[in-house]
């Protein structure tokens, strides 16, 4: 999350650089390129909240969160054997510290159970006005890029 983060700084200086050893086009770089530019280039987060967005209120419930977790469980799984091991789930940006907690039988992997709280856990973090929904901006926070990168 903090890798997109810093791109997404690295693509509004680039632009900024770019453009602007052209003197004459600096004010519309400034002005115009950098917002269009980088927002267009990380839509990302956007397409997700849409594509959960099962009531189409523009926020996302814990319901609609919850309803990807199997299929995202499938994917986080590689060698298929119904469990993420530390590896796994480390490939998924999971922390050791994070993986002890929910790998509640202490059998160095997580169940789905035990992966659906932590989700759970990321969408309750993500949830940064405590009114049980994650919109835009929450997704778009540090505690929102951690939960999305359990769903995608
Ligand atoms: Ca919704
Ligand atoms: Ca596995
Ligand atoms: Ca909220």
């Amino acid at each position: 999350m903090a890798r997109k983060i810093d791109s997404r700084l690295t693509c509004v200086v680039n632009v900024f650089v770019t453009w602007g050893r052209r003197p004459f086009l600096r004010g519309f770089a400034i002005a115009m390129a950098s917002p269009f530019f980088c927002s267009t280039v990380f839509a990302g987060d956007d397409d997700l909240l849409k594509s959960l967005d099962v009531n189409h209120d523009g926020v996302l419930s814990l319901k609609e969160v919850l309803s990807t977790v199997g299929a995202e469980f499938s994917v986080l799984d590689k060698d298929k054997d119904n469990s993420i091991s530390k590896h796994e789930a480390s490939a998924a940006g999971v922390t050791n510290r994070e993986f002890v907690k929910f790998d509640l039988e202490l059998d160095d992997n997580l169940d789905l159970k035990e992966f659906t709280e932590l989700v759970k856990a990321r969408f309750k973090a993500a949830d940064l006005d405590g009114n049980q929904v994650i919109d835009q901006h929450e997704l778009e926070s540090v505690n929102g890029q951690a939960l999305s990168s359990l769903l995608k």
